[in-house]
């Protein structure tokens, strides 16, 4: 029999490339999205007709629940989020409510449907904000979230373990680290930066404004991603994960690779700095181990920070020229 997954959040980034995946893998995907104007399917408008898409939203338990008992499911992924760590100073409350809130009513939900449904949450490296310069940080690395997002990501990351604990329920966490495609938000650095690039080689824009360059980032691909997140719920434990590239860059190292892949020379004729863009409080440096992944989920990253680089400047030179 097919196995059964839901995604919550399947507009976004990783449920995309999740249900990529698991359509491989020959699941069946139910991915929920939450009611917009627009009705669009965002990053998987390409799954259209090889998935189920349900309404709901994480602040909302009734819908939660509902989706649980049609689906049955095997597996279920928490990727819904308000992901915006910017974002989160501006709207505290709300991102406690989604990003913390939101991941108490999926585990109400599973509790309450009495299917024994594995759970992943989408855990942050954001989770360690904080941390002492470049430390590699791993599962026992203390946590100090430097935003109200990574405020929010706590409790969702502690409910987490704590309902493997009480009800014995399958729960993992993925405290992954940053991870980018060509599908990622517009207006994340890295992405932000590629099409800035798409459009000043196509004469739409002369500059792109940004704020701290000098943060630096563990960044993989979010294809990688989302295959350790699968092998997470396959092990026979539940547990908690570390996924990184155990390699950090700055906003000047994407800059300075983005801009010279695509010919332009110099970034510095192009970038410029806005305050506006700085956050009252920064995360200056992450970095991952992911060792464990490594050596109990036999994971590693395939896809190195050049490699990414390239692949989404190239992916968004073709998309704004064919517009
Ligand atoms: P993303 O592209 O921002 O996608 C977030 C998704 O959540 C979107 O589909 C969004 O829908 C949906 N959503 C937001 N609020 C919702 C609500 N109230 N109810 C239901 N759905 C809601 O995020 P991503 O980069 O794929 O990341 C996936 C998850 O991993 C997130 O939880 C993020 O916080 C976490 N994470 C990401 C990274 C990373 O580097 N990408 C690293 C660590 C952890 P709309 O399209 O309607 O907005
Ligand atoms: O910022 C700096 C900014 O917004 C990266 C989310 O997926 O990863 C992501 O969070 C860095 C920060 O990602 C701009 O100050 C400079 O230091 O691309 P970002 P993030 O904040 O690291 C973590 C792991 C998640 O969990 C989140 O969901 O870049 N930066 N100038 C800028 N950032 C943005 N967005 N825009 C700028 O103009």
């Amino acid at each position: 029999m097919k196995k059964t997954v839901v995604i919550t959040g399947i507009t976004g980034q990783d449920s995309s490339y999740l249900a990529d995946l698991l359509l491989e893998k020959d699941y069946k995907v139910y991915g929920m999205k939450r009611r917009t104007a627009s009705n669009d399917l965002g990053c998987a408008t390409h799954l259209e007709n090889d998935i189920e898409v349900v309404e709901g939203d994480l602040l909302d338990l009734p819908s939660l629940t509902k989706l649980c008992k049609l689906a049955k499911a095997d597996e279920f992924y928490n990727l819904a989020a308000m992901s915006h760590v910017g974002t989160s100073f501006d709207q505290p409350v709300y991102t406690a409510q989604c990003t913390g809130l939101g991941v108490l009513n999926c585990l109400e939900a599973i509790r309450e449907s009495r299917y024994h449904t594995k759970f992943y949450q989408a855990s942050t490296s954001e989770l360690f904000g904080g941390v002492y310069g470049e430390t590699l940080c791993s599962e026992r690395t203390p946590f100090y979230p430097r935003s109200p997002y990574g405020v929010a990501k706590l409790y969702g990351h502690w409910i987490t373990i704590n309902y493997r604990e009480s009800f014995k329920m399958f729960t993992c966490t993925g405290i992954l680290f940053n991870h980018e495609s060509p599908r990622r938000g517009p207006n994340f650095v890295t992405r932000k930066v590629t099409l800035a690039i798409a459009n000043i080689k196509a004469g739409k824009q002369d500059k792109v404004y940004l704020g701290n360059l000098d943060a630096k980032r563990d960044w993989g691909h979010a294809r990688d991603y989302v295959e350790g997140m699968w092998r997470m719920l396959q092990h026979h434990t539940p547990d908690d994960y570390v996924l990184a590239t155990g390699k950090t860059h700055s906003i000047r190292d994407l800059c300075n690779i983005a801009f010279a892949h695509a010919g332009l020379g110099d970034y510095t004729k192009y970038v410029k700095v806005d305050p506006r863009f700085y956050r009252p409080c920064e995360v200056d440096v992450l970095i991952g181990d992911y060792s464990k992944a490594k050596q109990v989920l036999g994971w590693e990253p395939t896809t190195t920070f050049e490699q990414l680089v390239r692949e989404m400047v190239d992916a968004d030179c073709t998309l704004v020229s064919s517009s």
